[in-house]
Protein backbone atom coordinates (compact mmCIF):
# COMPACT_ATOMS: atom_id res chain seq x y z
CA UNK A 1 0.00 0.00 0.00
CA UNK A 2 1.84 3.30 -0.87
CA UNK A 3 0.84 5.50 1.91
CA UNK A 4 2.59 6.87 5.10
CA UNK A 5 0.93 6.72 8.70
CA UNK A 6 1.87 8.27 11.75
CA UNK A 7 1.47 5.89 14.74
CA UNK A 8 1.46 7.28 18.18
CA UNK A 9 2.59 4.77 21.02
CA UNK A 10 4.26 2.57 18.59
CA UNK A 11 7.07 1.54 21.67
CA UNK A 12 5.09 -1.37 22.84
CA UNK A 13 1.97 -3.08 22.48
CA UNK A 14 -0.92 -2.47 20.16
CA UNK A 15 1.13 0.53 18.88
CA UNK A 16 4.28 -0.96 18.23
CA UNK A 17 2.66 -4.41 16.48
CA UNK A 18 0.60 -2.04 13.96
CA UNK A 19 3.88 -0.58 13.00
CA UNK A 20 5.01 -3.99 12.13
CA UNK A 21 1.44 -5.03 10.75
CA UNK A 22 1.65 -2.12 8.15
CA UNK A 23 5.30 -2.58 7.07
CA UNK A 24 4.52 -5.93 5.95
CA UNK A 25 1.70 -4.23 3.86
CA UNK A 26 4.51 -1.36 2.58
CA UNK A 27 3.18 1.65 4.63
CA UNK A 28 5.62 4.10 4.90
CA UNK A 29 5.82 4.29 8.84
CA UNK A 30 6.50 7.87 11.05
CA UNK A 31 6.69 5.94 14.71
CA UNK A 32 6.54 8.04 17.78
CA UNK A 33 7.06 7.60 21.35
CA UNK A 34 8.76 8.54 24.56
CA UNK A 35 11.13 5.83 24.59
CA UNK A 36 13.93 6.56 21.50
CA UNK A 37 15.92 3.66 22.16
CA UNK A 38 12.79 1.62 21.13
CA UNK A 39 11.93 3.41 18.44
CA UNK A 40 15.36 3.21 16.95
CA UNK A 41 15.23 -0.72 17.72
CA UNK A 42 12.20 -0.87 15.59
CA UNK A 43 12.90 1.19 13.28
CA UNK A 44 15.98 -0.79 12.17
CA UNK A 45 13.81 -4.30 12.20
CA UNK A 46 11.59 -2.42 9.88
CA UNK A 47 13.69 -0.49 7.65
CA UNK A 48 14.04 -4.33 5.73
CA UNK A 49 10.37 -3.43 4.46
CA UNK A 50 9.67 -0.02 4.22
CA UNK A 51 10.64 3.46 5.08
CA UNK A 52 10.77 4.55 8.47
CA UNK A 53 11.26 8.03 10.60
CA UNK A 54 11.34 8.18 14.05
CA UNK A 55 9.51 11.02 16.61
CA UNK A 56 10.72 11.39 19.90
CA UNK A 57 7.37 13.27 22.33
CA UNK A 58 5.32 13.29 25.09
CA UNK A 59 2.13 13.65 23.78
CA UNK A 60 1.08 15.83 26.77
CA UNK A 61 3.24 18.68 25.84
CA UNK A 62 1.67 20.73 23.22
CA UNK A 63 4.67 22.13 21.85
CA UNK A 64 6.42 19.16 21.46
CA UNK A 65 4.00 17.66 19.58
CA UNK A 66 3.83 20.57 17.10
CA UNK A 67 7.47 21.32 16.82
CA UNK A 68 7.88 17.09 16.29
CA UNK A 69 5.49 17.06 13.50
CA UNK A 70 6.60 19.98 11.70
CA UNK A 71 10.28 18.62 11.93
CA UNK A 72 9.19 15.75 9.71
CA UNK A 73 11.12 15.52 6.81
CA UNK A 74 9.35 16.30 3.10
CA UNK A 75 9.65 12.69 1.97
CA UNK A 76 7.16 11.29 5.03
CA UNK A 77 5.17 14.94 5.35
CA UNK A 78 2.07 13.45 3.34
CA UNK A 79 -0.08 11.56 6.63
CA UNK A 80 -2.54 9.54 5.09
CA UNK A 81 -3.35 7.58 7.99
CA UNK A 82 -3.16 8.35 11.77
CA UNK A 83 -3.29 6.12 14.58
CA UNK A 84 -4.14 8.13 17.78
CA UNK A 85 -2.99 5.00 19.90
CA UNK A 86 -0.94 6.32 22.49
CA UNK A 87 -2.73 5.99 26.10
CA UNK A 88 -2.72 3.97 29.42
CA UNK A 89 -4.59 3.80 32.35
CA UNK A 90 -2.89 4.71 35.43
CA UNK A 91 -3.93 3.12 38.77
CA UNK A 92 -7.25 1.16 39.93
CA UNK A 93 -8.98 2.65 42.83
CA UNK A 94 -12.37 4.13 43.72
CA UNK A 95 -13.07 7.41 42.95
CA UNK A 96 -12.67 8.78 46.85
CA UNK A 97 -9.32 7.13 46.97
CA UNK A 98 -8.13 8.05 43.34
CA UNK A 99 -4.90 10.11 43.09
CA UNK A 100 -5.05 13.35 40.91
CA UNK A 101 -1.57 12.91 39.07
CA UNK A 102 -3.06 9.81 37.87
CA UNK A 103 -6.25 11.68 36.85
CA UNK A 104 -3.90 14.06 35.33
CA UNK A 105 -1.93 11.58 33.36
CA UNK A 106 -5.20 10.15 31.91
CA UNK A 107 -6.69 13.08 30.58
CA UNK A 108 -3.57 14.27 29.41
CA UNK A 109 -2.16 11.82 27.97
CA UNK A 110 -5.62 9.78 26.02
CA UNK A 111 -7.43 12.74 25.43
CA UNK A 112 -5.50 15.54 25.49
CA UNK A 113 -2.26 14.20 23.67
CA UNK A 114 -4.44 12.89 21.39
CA UNK A 115 -6.09 16.19 20.07
CA UNK A 116 -2.62 18.00 20.25
CA UNK A 117 -1.22 15.02 17.48
CA UNK A 118 -5.25 15.53 15.45
CA UNK A 119 -4.78 19.71 15.96
CA UNK A 120 -1.00 19.32 13.89
CA UNK A 121 -2.06 16.71 11.36
CA UNK A 122 -5.40 17.70 9.98
CA UNK A 123 -4.79 20.62 8.52
CA UNK A 124 -2.91 18.56 6.07
CA UNK A 125 -5.76 16.63 5.36
CA UNK A 126 -8.70 18.94 4.79
CA UNK A 127 -6.11 20.79 2.32
CA UNK A 128 -5.68 17.56 0.62
CA UNK A 129 -9.37 16.82 1.01
CA UNK A 130 -8.43 13.16 1.95
CA UNK A 131 -7.24 11.04 4.93
CA UNK A 132 -7.90 8.32 8.01
CA UNK A 133 -7.54 8.84 11.19
CA UNK A 134 -8.03 5.89 13.89
CA UNK A 135 -8.37 6.72 17.66
CA UNK A 136 -7.87 4.01 19.44
CA UNK A 137 -10.66 3.53 22.26
CA UNK A 138 -11.69 0.93 24.31
CA UNK A 139 -14.41 -1.12 25.68
CA UNK A 140 -13.85 0.61 28.72
CA UNK A 141 -15.37 3.59 26.52
CA UNK A 142 -18.50 2.06 25.96
CA UNK A 143 -19.00 0.67 29.62
CA UNK A 144 -18.15 1.75 32.80
CA UNK A 145 -16.72 -0.68 35.44
CA UNK A 146 -15.82 -0.45 39.02
CA UNK A 147 -13.16 1.56 40.17
CA UNK A 148 -12.48 2.62 36.20
CA UNK A 149 -13.72 5.95 36.86
CA UNK A 150 -11.50 7.87 35.04
CA UNK A 151 -10.17 5.84 32.58
CA UNK A 152 -13.25 5.16 31.65
CA UNK A 153 -13.91 8.80 31.17
CA UNK A 154 -11.14 9.73 28.95
CA UNK A 155 -12.12 6.71 26.65
CA UNK A 156 -15.69 7.74 26.51
CA UNK A 157 -14.38 11.13 25.44
CA UNK A 158 -11.93 9.67 22.98
CA UNK A 159 -15.49 7.94 21.69
CA UNK A 160 -16.86 11.31 21.53
CA UNK A 161 -14.30 13.46 19.99
CA UNK A 162 -14.07 10.86 17.27
CA UNK A 163 -17.54 11.17 16.76
CA UNK A 164 -17.50 14.91 16.94
CA UNK A 165 -14.61 14.44 14.19
CA UNK A 166 -15.92 12.18 12.09
CA UNK A 167 -19.41 14.75 11.75
CA UNK A 168 -16.71 18.25 10.80
CA UNK A 169 -13.96 16.47 9.19
CA UNK A 170 -16.89 14.68 6.92
CA UNK A 171 -16.93 18.08 3.98
CA UNK A 172 -12.99 16.90 3.14
CA UNK A 173 -14.04 13.09 2.71
CA UNK A 174 -11.73 12.29 5.45
CA UNK A 175 -12.44 8.68 7.18
CA UNK A 176 -12.03 8.73 11.21
CA UNK A 177 -13.24 5.59 13.32
CA UNK A 178 -12.18 4.33 16.42
CA UNK A 179 -11.11 0.33 17.06
CA UNK A 180 -12.48 -0.25 20.86
CA UNK A 181 -10.55 -3.61 22.49
CA UNK A 182 -11.04 -5.19 25.51
CA UNK A 183 -8.17 -7.11 27.39
CA UNK A 184 -5.24 -7.14 25.19
CA UNK A 185 -2.19 -8.23 26.67
CA UNK A 186 0.57 -5.52 26.12
CA UNK A 187 2.41 -3.28 28.53
CA UNK A 188 -0.91 -1.84 29.89
CA UNK A 189 -1.19 -3.37 33.13
CA UNK A 190 2.18 -2.71 34.10
CA UNK A 191 1.59 0.89 33.90
CA UNK A 192 -1.49 0.63 35.48
CA UNK A 193 -0.29 -1.07 39.08
CA UNK A 194 3.38 0.75 38.26
CA UNK A 195 5.13 -2.57 38.25
CA UNK A 196 3.27 -4.01 41.11
CA UNK A 197 3.24 -8.03 40.70
CA UNK A 198 -0.80 -8.12 40.53
CA UNK A 199 -0.48 -6.95 36.66
CA UNK A 200 0.85 -10.20 35.94
CA UNK A 201 -2.49 -11.86 37.09
CA UNK A 202 -4.57 -9.91 35.08
CA UNK A 203 -4.67 -12.14 31.51
CA UNK A 204 -3.94 -15.01 33.59
CA UNK A 205 -6.44 -17.85 33.55
CA UNK A 206 -7.29 -17.03 29.92
CA UNK A 207 -6.60 -16.01 26.04
CA UNK A 208 -6.19 -12.27 26.29
CA UNK A 209 -5.82 -10.56 23.27
CA UNK A 210 -2.33 -10.00 21.66
CA UNK A 211 -1.44 -7.12 19.82
CA UNK A 212 -1.11 -8.47 16.93
CA UNK A 213 -5.09 -9.67 16.85
CA UNK A 214 -5.30 -5.86 16.75
CA UNK A 215 -2.82 -4.53 14.54
CA UNK A 216 -4.33 -6.68 11.92
CA UNK A 217 -7.62 -5.40 12.40
CA UNK A 218 -6.52 -2.27 12.34
CA UNK A 219 -4.95 -2.91 8.92
CA UNK A 220 -8.10 -4.37 7.90
CA UNK A 221 -9.64 -1.11 8.78
CA UNK A 222 -6.99 1.34 6.74
CA UNK A 223 -7.04 -1.07 3.67
CA UNK A 224 -10.97 -0.83 2.84
CA UNK A 225 -11.84 0.61 -0.28
CA UNK A 226 -12.18 4.96 -0.07
CA UNK A 227 -16.43 4.32 -0.06
CA UNK A 228 -15.85 2.17 3.15
CA UNK A 229 -15.58 3.41 6.35
CA UNK A 230 -15.45 1.20 9.29
CA UNK A 231 -16.75 3.92 11.92
CA UNK A 232 -16.45 1.85 15.29
CA UNK A 233 -15.60 -1.53 16.33
CA UNK A 234 -15.60 -3.29 19.89
CA UNK A 235 -13.23 -6.41 20.15
CA UNK A 236 -13.18 -8.93 22.93
CA UNK A 237 -11.30 -12.00 23.66
CA UNK A 238 -13.34 -15.08 23.25
CA UNK A 239 -13.65 -15.29 27.23
CA UNK A 240 -14.86 -11.78 27.73
CA UNK A 241 -18.28 -11.03 27.62
CA UNK A 242 -18.25 -7.48 29.27
CA UNK A 243 -15.67 -5.07 31.17
CA UNK A 244 -17.24 -7.31 34.19
CA UNK A 245 -17.67 -11.01 33.21
CA UNK A 246 -14.38 -13.03 31.70
CA UNK A 247 -14.42 -16.59 31.74
CA UNK A 248 -10.93 -17.95 33.70
CA UNK A 249 -10.03 -21.31 34.45
CA UNK A 250 -7.84 -20.85 37.16
P1 LIG B 1 1.30 -0.14 26.19
O1 LIG B 1 1.58 0.35 27.56
O2 LIG B 1 1.92 -1.43 25.77
O3 LIG B 1 1.66 0.98 25.11
C1 LIG B 1 1.37 2.33 25.34
C2 LIG B 1 2.09 3.19 24.33
O4 LIG B 1 1.72 4.56 24.56
C3 LIG B 1 3.60 3.11 24.46
O5 LIG B 1 4.16 3.00 23.18
C4 LIG B 1 3.99 4.41 25.11
O6 LIG B 1 5.24 4.84 24.63
C5 LIG B 1 2.89 5.36 24.61
N1 LIG B 1 2.71 6.48 25.53
C6 LIG B 1 2.25 6.42 26.80
N2 LIG B 1 2.29 7.63 27.37
C7 LIG B 1 2.78 8.48 26.44
C8 LIG B 1 3.06 9.86 26.42
N3 LIG B 1 2.86 10.64 27.50
N4 LIG B 1 3.58 10.42 25.30
C9 LIG B 1 3.81 9.65 24.21
N5 LIG B 1 3.54 8.33 24.16
C10 LIG B 1 3.04 7.75 25.26
O7 LIG B 1 -0.29 -0.24 26.09
P2 LIG B 1 -1.30 -0.72 24.94
O8 LIG B 1 -0.59 -1.05 23.70
O9 LIG B 1 -2.19 -1.71 25.55
O10 LIG B 1 -2.13 0.63 24.77
C11 LIG B 1 -2.29 1.31 23.54
C12 LIG B 1 -3.67 1.94 23.51
O11 LIG B 1 -4.67 0.92 23.57
C13 LIG B 1 -3.97 2.88 24.69
O12 LIG B 1 -4.66 4.01 24.21
C14 LIG B 1 -4.86 2.03 25.59
O13 LIG B 1 -5.71 2.81 26.39
C15 LIG B 1 -5.63 1.25 24.55
N6 LIG B 1 -6.25 0.02 25.00
C16 LIG B 1 -5.53 -0.98 25.60
C17 LIG B 1 -6.16 -2.14 26.02
C18 LIG B 1 -5.45 -3.23 26.74
O14 LIG B 1 -6.13 -4.07 27.37
N7 LIG B 1 -4.13 -3.33 26.66
C19 LIG B 1 -7.59 -2.33 25.76
C20 LIG B 1 -8.26 -1.22 25.16
C21 LIG B 1 -7.60 -0.10 24.77
P3 LIG B 1 6.41 5.51 25.50
O15 LIG B 1 6.29 4.99 26.90
O16 LIG B 1 7.66 5.13 24.79
O17 LIG B 1 6.13 6.97 25.40
C1 LIG C 1 -8.26 -1.45 28.49
C2 LIG C 1 -9.29 -2.48 28.76
O1 LIG C 1 -10.78 -3.40 30.60
O2 LIG C 1 -8.42 -3.11 31.11
O3 LIG C 1 -8.84 -0.31 27.92
O4 LIG C 1 -9.88 -1.19 30.90
S1 LIG C 1 -9.59 -2.52 30.43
Amino acid sequence: MNKTALITGATSGIGKATAYEFAKHGIQLIICGRRQERLDSIKKKLEPLTKVHTLQFDVRNKTDVKNAINSIPDNFKTIDILINNAGNAHGLDPIQDGSIDDWDAMMDINVKGLLYVSKAIIPQMTERQSGHIINIGSSAGKEVYPKGNVYCGSKHAVLAITEGMRIDLNPYGIKVGAVNPGLVETEFSKVRFKGDAIADTVYKGFDALQAEDIAEIIYFVVSRPTHVNIADLLVFPTAQANSTTVKKEL
